[in-house]
């Protein structure tokens, strides 16, 4: 049974029980499951009569919001490939997936369209962009007004394409991991079982919903198991703290920044969260100190976990047995992980240190036209490469290690050198830059720019700086730029920023 069979059928079971409620300072807007199912299918309408057709790319690039996860479910249910993009994108990256998906309808919020217009013209593929209110859900009931449900047949290929997130590299522009519906089933049937999914678990969903982790670990996540999501629009520690207590709240899905500022919160260890049965932590590595200062604050011990946008969820702590620090736990059900060397792929021993490789109906089928990248990232017999690096012990539990790969990850965010690299390389000024990650308690790390000016052309940092945020999405901005007079390059000319990296923010690791 596919997740849509099972929301389907929970739509049925659960007819009356709220699946979503959406938190503003305006108050809850409840949509329970018959009315969750009575809009997807209005909706799945008004796309047909749209022309979606099966295969279609359908950027959603709005705020967290109900809309989102109207149009994200029928899009799927239509047989359609939902492409969830981050709405604070500036045009100039918004423009590239557009283009590199070849989307045929945008959606995005009223406030944008003054930024996106003047890119449509430049979208052959595109066929329509819907600017839609999304500051209540009653607007979108009145746009889909017009529309009876629609009945289509449940998709039946499971090895289909049903949902698209584009994921940077060391080289080149960002890539779009297509994910299908085989692979959302298989990871959702394993974290179901892994974490105790239950019917009567309510979910508290502060994270953003364009990304595998708060949209499909927690929302699917909660939808699948026939639960409820409370939804808050953007991350507040107090507001959160508040709703897990009052609202009773079973489950919270964090990154590590997010974890931070819980603990760091006003009165934190006053909430009663007696009820809370699990809290994750995931998308980037969880501190020592924060597991336990967590642990003394609300008495509750973080579950650590493992995945990335290829594969969904690949380890975990476990739910009944020892959540190991520093760790991120066993291969979830379905899913084998092993360690091999990251040059000929030969499996290693336990103990050693190498590349993580995956393999299971979990992984994503490939990169979106992309059949070159789509074969250096798979082994020759069908192992994904994650680019982490990390370690097996004896008794099963995997340790990661660092990364092969040059990435930074900064509030639970990747963030490829690269892609601010090649934005700051367009800058007049700029002779050379290397973008390296400096460690940052709050933020796991911090985006640093090193920049050598052209002779000619003076610049100063806070001028590179406005620069970036109107090139880049708001966690790609540098949050330090160094102007320097060289960079240090080995004898073939490439830049060091192990040297970088260990010289401005005193760091000596395992990444060149
Ligand atoms: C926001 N800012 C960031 C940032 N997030 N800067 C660096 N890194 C980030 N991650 C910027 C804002 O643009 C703003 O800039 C300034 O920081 C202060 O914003 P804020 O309001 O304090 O931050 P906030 O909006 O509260 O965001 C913090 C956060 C958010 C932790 C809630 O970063 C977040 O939701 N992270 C979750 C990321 C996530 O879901 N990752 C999953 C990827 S999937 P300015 O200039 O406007 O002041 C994946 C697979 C897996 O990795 O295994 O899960």
């Amino acid at each position: 049974m596919t997740f849509l069979d099972k929301l389907a059928q929970n739509c049925r079971h659960y007819a009356d029980k709220p699946a979503l409620e959406f938190v503003t300072e305006h108050g809850v807007t409840a949509v329970s499951y018959r009315q969750l199912e009575q809009t997807v299918s209005q909706t799945m309408a008004f796309l047909q009569a749209n022309g979606v057709q099966r295969g279609d790319r359908i950027a959603l690039q709005l705020p967290k919001c109900l809309p989102f996860v109207y149009l994200h479910l029928a899009i799927m249910r239509l047989e359609a490939i939902s492409l969830p993009l981050n709405p604070g994108y500036p045009p100039h990256e918004l423009h590239y997936f557009l283009q590199d998906a070849a989307a045929s309808l945008l959606f995005a919020d009223n406030t944008a369209r003054n930024a996106i217009t003047p890119l449509l013209a430049d979208l052959p593929a595109l066929q329509g962009c819907f600017f839609l209110d999304t500051s209540n859900d009653a607007n979108f009931q009145a746009f889909i007004a017009a529309f009876p449900p629609a009945q289509a047949p449940m998709p039946q290929d499971s090895s289909a394409t049903c949902l698209m997130i584009y994921t940077s590299g060391t080289t080149g522009r960002p890539k779009g991991a297509e994910l299908t519906h085989g692979n959302l089933t298989a990871n959702l049937d394993a974290l179901h079982e892994a974490w105790g999914w239950r019917a009567d678990d309510i979910l508290l969903h502060v994270l953003p919903v364009f990304h595998v982790h708060g949209l499909i670990v927690a929302l699917h996540g909660a939808l699948n198991a026939g639960a409820t999501a409370v939804l808050h629009p953007t991350f507040d520690a107090e507001k959160t703290l508040q709703t897990l207590q009052d609202r009773r709240c079973t489950v919270l899905m964090g990154v590590p920044t997010i974890h931070r500022r819980l603990v760091g919160a006003p009165h934190a260890a006053a909430y009663n969260l007696r009820h809370m049965r699990l809290f994750t932590s995931g998308s980037d590595r969880l501190p020592d100190d924060l597991f336990h200062a967590f642990q003394a604050t609300f008495g509750h011990t973080l579950l650590e976990r493992y995945g990335m946008s290829e594969t969904g969820m690949i380890t975990s702590n476990p739910l009944h047995g020892e959540r190991r620090i520093g760790s991120v736990g066993l291969p979830l059900p379905g899913v084998a992980v092993r360690i091999a060397h990251p040059q000929t792929d030969e499996p290693l021993p336990d103990g050693a240190v190498g590349e993580v490789q995956v393999r299971g109906a979990n992984v994503c089928k490939g990169y979106w036209r992309q059949p070159d990248k789509t074969a250096v990232a798979f082994t020759p017999d069908g192992w994904l490469r994650t680019g982490d690096l990390g370690l097996r012990e004896p008794d099963g539990y995997f340790t990661l290690k660092g990364r092969s790969k040059d990435l930074i990850i900064s509030g639970g965010f990747n963030i490829y050198p690269p892609e601010v690299e090649l934005v700051l390389a367009d800058h007049p000024a700029v002779l050379a830059s290397a973008v390296i990650g400096c460690p940052d308690v709050e933020w796991g790390e911090m985006v640093t720019a090193v920049i050598v000016p052209r002779p000619d052309t003076p610049v100063t940092a806070e001028e590179i700086t406005a620069y970036c945020q109107r090139h880049l999405v708001g966690y790609k901005v540098p949050r330090r730029v160094l102007l320097v007079d060289s960079l240090p390059r080995n004898a073939l000319g490439k830049i060091q920023k192990a040297q970088l990296r260990s010289e401005l923010c005193g760091v000596n690791n395992v990444r060149g």
